[in-house]
């Protein structure tokens, strides 16, 4: 399935200056340097419609792109939304603090969420912020908002590793943005749990 449509619309610091509510909205969240911005290019074919960097904890921003998926029967409107990486250690506190509180507030305010795409560095898979993160949305979301855990760059993993991983996470989409692994089921993942269809 294919991106017939992507581009970006705005940047916003807080829930304030996000833009109205219309679409339903997929929400990409997870520690800075995960590759959010690489897996929303992955799933619209754009290099850098997202902007995508080596230098962790750039985007400080909320950012939205407008997205139409189309099938040979459907078309499928969603509002994708980049969000800070949260946790990133060199950011001074207070700047910190002030990302945080954004976040905090968007994601528990913004009621155009359907998805919400937790995303871990296979890596790394036990982190306790990502767990921490996991339980927070699990709090938060209301009964029309889903939970999808993405571990991303298996690339980088061995046989055996990613075995495990499967194991302990039977649930979690295994994706490569590099070698374009898990897209595609992602993509379907994602239609299917905001329209309720099998693409
Ligand atoms: N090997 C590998 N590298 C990745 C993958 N996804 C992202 N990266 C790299 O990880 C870094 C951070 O990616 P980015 O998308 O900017 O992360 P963000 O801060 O979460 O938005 C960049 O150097 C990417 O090229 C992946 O699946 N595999
Ligand atoms: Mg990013």
């Amino acid at each position: 399935m294919k991106a017939v449509k992507a581009f970006f619309v705005t940047s916003a610091p807080s829930i304030k200056e996000a833009p109205p509510e219309s679409l339903s909205e997929v929400a990409f969240l997870g520690r800075s340097n995960v590759g959010k911005s690489s897996l929303l290019n992955s799933l619209v074919e754009r290099k850098n419609l997202a902007k995508s960097s080596a230098t962790p904890g750039k985007t400080r921003l909320i950012n939205f792109f407008d997205i139409e998926y189309k099938s040979d029967e459907d078309i499928f409107p969603l509002m994708f939304v980049d969000l800070p990486g949260f946790g990133y250690a060199k950011a001074s506190k207070s700047l910190k603090n002030e990302w945080q509180k954004n976040l905090t507030q968007f994601v528990k305010n913004r009621a155009s969420i359907r998805v919400y795409i937790l995303l871990r560095d296979a890596r790394h898979p036990k982190l306790k912020i990502d767990e921490d993160a996991k339980e927070f949305i699990k709090t938060i979301r209301k009964p029309d908002q889903k939970l999808i855990e993405v571990f991303t760059k298996v690339d980088k993993l061995k046989q055996k590793e990613l075995s495990k991983l499967k194991r302990d996470f039977p649930d979690a989409i295994l994706v490569s943005n590099t070698k374009k692994r898990g897209i595609e089921e992602l993509k379907k993942e994602i239609i299917k749990t905001v329209f309720g269809k099998e693409v």
